[in-house]
C-alpha cells in the first residue's frame, strides 16, 4: 500500500485536528450517531490516542465503543478526481461512515486502511464518523485476556469474596500484555486524490554487484496506461530510465544505503496522468550461518525495544518525538530497535530509512499464551487475523531500506505447547517470506522459557530472545544471572544459528542510588548491563543487544508496576539514567560492522 503524498498528479488533504468524541457502550454504539451531531460531544484531538487528553478515569480505562465525528468540506478543485479516505491507524477496530452511509471497517489497530469515496462525498458539509472499539480478547492482537486473570498475578483465584466482587465488577480490558491499552484515531486521517487510472502499488527489490546497483520493480495499476519509470539520485538527478510495469533498472556508480550512512533513491513512476515517486535505498541483507550481513559485511544490532508512548498522546504520532528519539539513538551509539510490540507509524520508518537506524518491524502479536493448562493455539481465536496483519505489515513496509527482519510474534508461548506454537508459527514464517519481494529475514521473539522444549524458535532466520536473568529471574544475584545466561548460551551455541537478545532489563527509579548496587538502583541497572555485557560479549554467535526498553512507558495499573514499566535507559521524558550513560559509552566504541571478527 502506497503512503498518501502530494504531487503534480495527487491532492492531499489533512483531517487531524480536534474533533467531536463521545464514549459509548461496551458492545455497541447508536448507529444513529452516524448521521446527526453527536449528542453530547467532548473535544478530542486527532491524532492521538484519548486516554489521557481528558482528567477522567472512566475515559482512561474506558472500554468498548467510543465515537469521534467532524465536519469537512472540499475544495472545489478536487471534483472529477478519485477521491480516497486513508486512516492510517485506528486503535483496535473501527467502523467509518461518511454522510451517514456506512463505508466500511477494519480491525487491527496499528496498519493503514482506505475507503474510496469518490461516490459518497458531496459537494459543501460531509459529516465524517468513526466508531472505534478498544477491546482486546482471544481475537484480537494484541491478546486480551478472557478468565479475568489479569497480566500480574491471579487475584488469589478460589476465594468467595473475591469470585464474587469479579463475577460482578464491571467489564473492563485485561491485557494480557505490558503496554497501555492506548485506544482511537492515533494516526493521521487524510484524503487523498488521484486519476481515474492510478497507480496502485510499487514493489522494489534493491541489489549490487560490484559499483552497479539494481532496482527490480513491479508496479501495479488500475486502468492501463504505458508505465514510464526513472531512478532518481537524492539530488533529484534522473539516474535512469525505462519503460513497463516490471523490469530491472541499472544504477551506474551506486551509492549503498548503509546503517549510520543512508543514501535513498527515488522510483519515479508515471503512468497516464498519475505520479508517484517511491523512496527506496540499495542494500542486501542475508543470514549466511551465524552472522547477519548487511551489503554483505556482519552487521551488530545495538539498540532497544521501544515503544509508541508518550504524555497526553499515550500512542498518538508525534513526528517531533521521534525526531528526539532517533537524535536520542545517535546520542547512545546505538543503531537499531524493535517495533515492539506492533508496527508503529509510517514516519517513523521513512525517519529511519533518512538516517540509517535499523528496524526490526513486528506485528502486534503479543499475549498469545494462556497459561501452562491452556493450549493458546486451540483457544484463541486469532490465526486468520494474524495472517491478515502480518500481510498488511509486509505490504505496507517493504520498500523501506531500513527495515531488515520481521518478527511475526512476541513472546508466544512456544513451551507448554511446542508442537501446536510450532504448528501454528511455521505456517506464518512462510506467509512472511512469501509476501516479501525482498524476502528479508524472519524472526519470532521467544518467551524466558524452558528454550530446551521450544522447537519454533530455533527454526527462524534468526534467533531472538527475550532475558530477564537478575531482574525476574535469579532477582538480584548476578553471579547466579550470568551462570544461568552462559548455561543458556551454551544451548544456543550448539545450534549454529545467530542469536540476539531483543530484551534484557531492569525496572530502575530515576533517582534511586544504592552504593550496594540493589535492584531498583540506577546503579543496579547499570552493573546489571555491564555484568551480562561482559558474557554476551565472549560469544561470536551472538549477533546483537537490544535492551529494553528505550524510554520508560505506560502501563496498565497494577501491583507490579509504579506509574509504569521503568526498565528504560531513558525516562518517559527522555532523560538518561546512569545506564544510558555506561551504554553510551559501550556503543560508541562497538563498530556496527565486524564487531565480532
Ligand atoms: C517482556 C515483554 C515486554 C514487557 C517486559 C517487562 O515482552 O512487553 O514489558 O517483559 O516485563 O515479557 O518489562
Amino acid at each position: 500500500m502506497l503512503y498518501p503524498k502530494m504531487n503534480e498528479a495527487r491532492m492531499l488533504l489533512e483531517l487531524g485536528g480536534v474533533w467531536d468524541f463521545q464514549p459509548a457502550g461496551p458492545d455497541s454504539w447508536p448507529e444513529g450517531w452516524a448521521s446527526a451531531p453527536l449528542p453530547a460531544p467532548l473535544s478530542m484531538a486527532v491524532p492521538a490516542a484519548y486516554n489521557d487528553q481528558k482528567d477522567d478515569i472512566d475515559l482512561r480505562s474506558h472500554y468498548g465503543w467510543a465515537v469521534y465525528q467532524r465536519v469537512f468540506t472540499l475544495p472545489r478543485a478536487m471534483a472529477g478526481q478519485r477521491m480516497v479516505l486513508r486512516f492510517a491507524a485506528v486503535t483496535h477496530a473501527a467502523e467509518v461512515f461518511l454522510n451517514g452511509q456506512r463505508l466500511g471497517q477494519h480491525k487491527g489497530g496499528f496498519l493503514p486502511f482506505e475507503f474510496e469515496i469518490s461516490e459518497a462525498v458531496q459537494p459543501g458539509e460531509n459529516r465524517l464518523t468513526v466508531a472505534v472499539d478498544n477491546r482486546v480478547n482471544y481475537s484480537t492482537l494484541p491478546v486480551g485476556n478472557e478468565n479475568s486473570i489479569a497480566f500480574f498475578g491471579s487475584d488469589n483465584p478460589g476465594i468467595p469474596s473475591i469470585e464474587l466482587a469479579k463475577s460482578r465488577a464491571k467489564p473492563q480490558n485485561r491485557p494480557n500484555f505490558d503496554f497501555f491499552n492506548y485506544a482511537g484515531i492515533i494516526r493521521p486521517v487524510r484524503i487523498y486524490t488521484t486519476p481515474a487510472a492510478y497507480i496502485e502499488d510499487i514493489a522494489i527489490v534493491p541489489s549490487y554487484e560490484g559499483s552497479t546497483g539494481y532496482a527490480d520493480y513491479t508496479v501495479t495499476a488500475v486502468g492501463s496506461a504505458p508505465v514510464h519509470t526513472a531512478v532518481l539520485d537524492a539530488a533529484g538527478k534522473t539516474v535512469t530510465e525505462a519503460e513497463g510495469a516490471s523490469g530491472r533498472i541499472a544504477i551506474p556508480d551506486v551509492t549503498l544505503w548503509q546503517p549510520g550512512s543512508a543514501y535513498l533513491y527515488r522510483l519515479r513512476v508515471t503512468m497516464g496522468e498519475d505520479v508517484y515517486e517511491q523512496p527506496f535505498g540499495v542494500r542486501t541483507v542475508q543470514v549466511e550461518g551465524t552472522r547477519f550481513l548487511i551489503n554483505g559485511r556482519p552487521f551488530y544490532f545495538k539498540g532497544f525495544g521501544k515503544h509508541e508512548d508518550s504524555f497526553f498522546r499515550g500512542r498518538g504520532m508525534d513526528e517531533c518525538l521521534n525526531v528526539k528519539d532517533l537524535s536520542m539513538i545517535r546520542w547512545l551509539g546505538a543503531n537499531s530497535f524493535r517495533t515492539s510490540h506492533y508496527p508503529y507509524a509510517e514516519e517513523m520508518y521513512d525517519l529511519c530509512d533518512r538516517e540509517g537506524i535499523v528496524i526490526i518491524d513486528e506485528v502486534p502479536a503479543v499475549g498469545i499464551g494462556a497459561g501452562p493448562d491452556t493450549d493458546p493455539y486451540k483457544t484463541m481465536r486469532i490465526r486468520e487475523h494474524h495472517e491478515q496483519v502480518l500481510r498488511e505489515m509486509i505490504a505496507r513496509d517493504k520498500n523501506h531500506p531500513s527495515v531488515v527482519m520481521w518478527s511475526i510474534a512476541n513472546e508466544p508461548d512456544t513451551e507448554h505447547f511446542p508442537q501446536s506454537a510450532y504448528d501454528y508459527f511455521r505456517p506464518l514464517y512462510e506467509l512472511a517470506h512469501a509476501c516479501d519481494p525482498q524476502s528479508r529475514p524472519v524472526t519470532l521473539v521467544a518467551c524466558q522459557n524452558d528454550y530446551t522444549r521450544d522447537l519454533i524458535t530455533r527454526t527462524m532466520d534468526v534467533c531472538c530472545v527475550n532475558r530477564y536473568y537478575g531482574w525476574y529471574n535469579l532477582s538480584g544475584d548476578l553471579d547466579a544471572a550470568c551462570d544461568a545466561l552462559n548455561t543458556e548460551l551454551d544451548f544456543w551455541a550448539a545450534l549454529g544459528k545467530p542469536l540476539m537478545l531483543t530484551e534484557y532489563g531492569a525496572d530502575t527509579y530515576p533517582g534511586i542510588h544504592n552504593t550496594n548496587g540493589e535492584m531498583f538502583s540506577e546503579e543496579y541497572q547499570m552493573d546489571y548491563y555491564a555484568r551480562l555485557n561482559a558474557e554476551l560479549d565472549k560469544r561470536p554467535f551472538f549477533i546483537g543487544e537490544q535492551v529494553w526498553n528505550f524510554a520508560d512507558f505506560a502501563t496498565i495499573q497494577g501491583p507490579m508496576r509504579v506509574d509504569g514499566n521503568k526498565k528504560g535507559l531513558l525516562t518517559r521524558d527522555r532523560r538518561p539514567k546512569l545506564a544510558a550513560h555506561y551504554f553510551r559509552r559501550r556503543w560508541h566504541c562497538i563498530p556496527d560492522f565486524g564487531y565480532k571478527e
